[in-house]
């Protein structure tokens, strides 16, 4: 029986998440770039959340890089982003029902400031790659909310179609390589990571200071990278959506089989059920279902071309 079941949890439909092109130029780039992405609004709100992180963080030198992470504990707004509809849908398609936030940071990059050698996201030693060569491990979505408009501004670089490879010549290097990719960007865009996709970052030598976000998300069995647990007192005051999206769990196998009650994440965007049709036994309960991904169901329908 194909089943309607939002009503019970107050679950709702996915918001809109990748075109198939763009999931084909994110195959084969292991980067994309949404312009436009943010109101002016937005942008205005989250770069005075950065500043006001900032100013009450004793830490804070205004000459330094500075890069707190867990930033969704420190300011609604940066909360009001775990979820935020124009990125959670194209995360949603990738990691389904097991999505989590990774980490949550923002970062301002002054003049002069410390940048980032060639590397790619995530463990070095036996990287996520090993294991998942073509899915992204961690997907890392940021928002830029300076315009970059060119290079030496403490742009984020990246070599694309790098996420295929375990080895690259520049690793831990500054080098600029031929094909990189100089991200140059109007505030307001939004860009999509493959955790394999080798970067570094410009040297910022324009009198700008850069101000973006960068929100991680990766199979709820993935240990977070900012975070054993969120506070409690804090996780009452979020939606049932981030509540979940955060994966705040006791015990650390519930990271790998949520409880019922966290289930569905989402509604199909398309028909807003919350189960596959056709695939399990009516006994069988939710959260012991599987469900197809998006991407899941694409790579299946080219494998079988
Ligand atoms: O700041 C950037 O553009 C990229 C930072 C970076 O390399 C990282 O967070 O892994």
């Amino acid at each position: 029986m194909d089943r309607t079941e939002g009503a019970a949890t107050g679950a709702r439909k996915a918001p809109p998440g990748f075109t198939r092109e763009q999931w084909d130029r994110f195959e084969r780039d292991g980067f994309l770039v949404v312009e436009d992405a943010l109101s002016q609004d937005e942008i205005g709100r989250y770069a005075e959340a950065i500043d006001r992180t900032a100013a009450n963080d004793p830490k804070y030198d205004a000459t330094k890089f500075y890069s707190p992470q867990n930033v969704v504990e420190r300011d609604p707004a940066f909360a009001e982003l775990i979820d935020h509809p124009k990125h959670i849908g194209f995360v949603w398609d990738v990691y389904g029902e097991l999505t989590k936030l990774h980490l949550s940071q923002c970062m301002i990059r002054p003049t002069k400031s410390w940048h980032n050698l060639w590397h790619p996201d995530g463990a070095r030693a036996l990287p996520f790659g090993v294991f998942s060569p073509r899915l992204p491990m961690q997907l890392k979505v940021s928002y830029w909310l300076t315009d970059l408009p060119e290079p030496r501004m403490g742009n984020l670089v990246v070599m694309p179609g790098s996420h295929r490879t375990q080895y690259f010549e520049h690793y831990d290097t500054h080098d600029s390589v031929p094909g990189e990719q100089v991200v140059c960007v109007r505030r307001g865009t939004m860009t999509l990571m493959h955790c394999n996709t080798w970067h570094r970052v410009e040297p910022n030598e324009s009198e700008r200071v850069r101000k973006n976000v960068f929100y991680s998300y990766a199979p709820s069995w993935v240990v977070a990278e900012d975070r054993y647990t969120s506070n409690p007192e804090w996780l009452k005051t979020l939606t049932r959506e981030r509540r979940i999206l955060m994966r705040s769990y006791g015990h650390p196998y519930t990271n790998t089989k949520p409880p019922l009650e966290d289930f569905p994440l989402y509604l199909d965007r398309e028909n807003g059920t919350d189960r596959d049709a056709g695939r399990y036994r009516e006994h069988v309960e939710l959260h012991r279902r599987k469900r197809v991904t998006t991407v899941e169901r694409w790579l299946a329908a080219e494998a079988s071309l």
